[in-house]
């Protein structure tokens, strides 16, 4: 229903509504400098085109197969679509802004590990997370939401216990490269209503095989650029 009420929230998810009005994102240039402050609900909004600071969590387990996640239906952008393994944002708080080696977004990313996947912090240690860019892209949803980020790649390698939150995640799913251009066929041919995140291709198409060789050899800090900022 929610797209059926076109220009007001009624058909929103409670849930998802409470986090757009409570979360507070960071606010950046084109060069990823902080230059404010903005509520989830108004970065998110297509008419203010407002630049906020993102994270893409990469998950392997140790036989290099990646962590995929299906947003769950109740999600107020791109509900239901298979994406990688946790995207959010940090916020505006002294933890999530720290700039040195990433720390903001690295302990961002722990945070909403647990939330979405219930994923113990433990389990992913904030040293072992490899920053490895940067990309500035946008993407409608539809005619009201939309993003319009610089999200920093996180690649982390681990075997974790899961626990989804039904709230944020309707399907995981651990895919080798052979599943994941199989998955990418499917969403082609429009088979089994698989769809993929904007981002999540777009990083597929462009970068993802290229890293995920540095994965398997075990060499990714060779391949992380955090200076050059993709433009997409
Ligand atoms: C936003 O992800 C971040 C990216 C990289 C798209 P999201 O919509 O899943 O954020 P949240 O989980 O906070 O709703
Ligand atoms: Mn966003």
């Amino acid at each position: 229903m929610a797209g059926a009420a076109a220009g007001d929230d009624a058909g929103m998810d409670a849930v998802q509504k409470r986090l757009m009005f409570e979360e507070e994102c960071i606010l950046v240039d084109e060069q990823d400098n902080v230059v404010g402050h903005e509520s989830k609900y108004n970065c998110h909004l297509l008419e203010k085109n407002l630049l906020h600071r993102a994270f893409s969590v990469f998950l392997f387990n140790s036989k290099h197969e990646l962590l995929l996640q299906q947003r769950s239906a109740t999600k107020i952008t791109f509900p239901l679509v298979w994406s990688n393994t946790c995207c959010s944002h940090p916020l505006f708080r002294e933890s999530e802004l720290i700039q040195e080696n990433s720390l903001g977004v690295r302990n961002a990313a722990q945070r909403k590990l647990l939330d979405e996947l219930g994923i113990p912090a433990e389990d992913v240690p904030l040293d072992q997370f490899i920053p490895i860019g940067r990309m500035l892209y946008e993407a409608a949803y539809d005619e009201k939401w939309g993003e319009h980020e610089i999200t920093h790649f996180l690649f982390i390698v681990r075997d974790v216990e899961l626990h989804p939150n039904p709230d944020e995640v309707a399907d995981v799913k651990y895919v080798n490269r052979e599943e994941l251009k199989e998955l990418v066929r499917k969403s082609e041919a429009g088979e089994d209503g698989v769809k993929f995140s904007p981002w999540f291709r777009l990083v597929v198409d462009k970068f993802l095989l290229g890293w995920w060789d540095h994965v398997e050899k075990g060499t990714l800090s060779e391949v992380s650029d955090m200076e050059t900022i993709l433009n997409m």
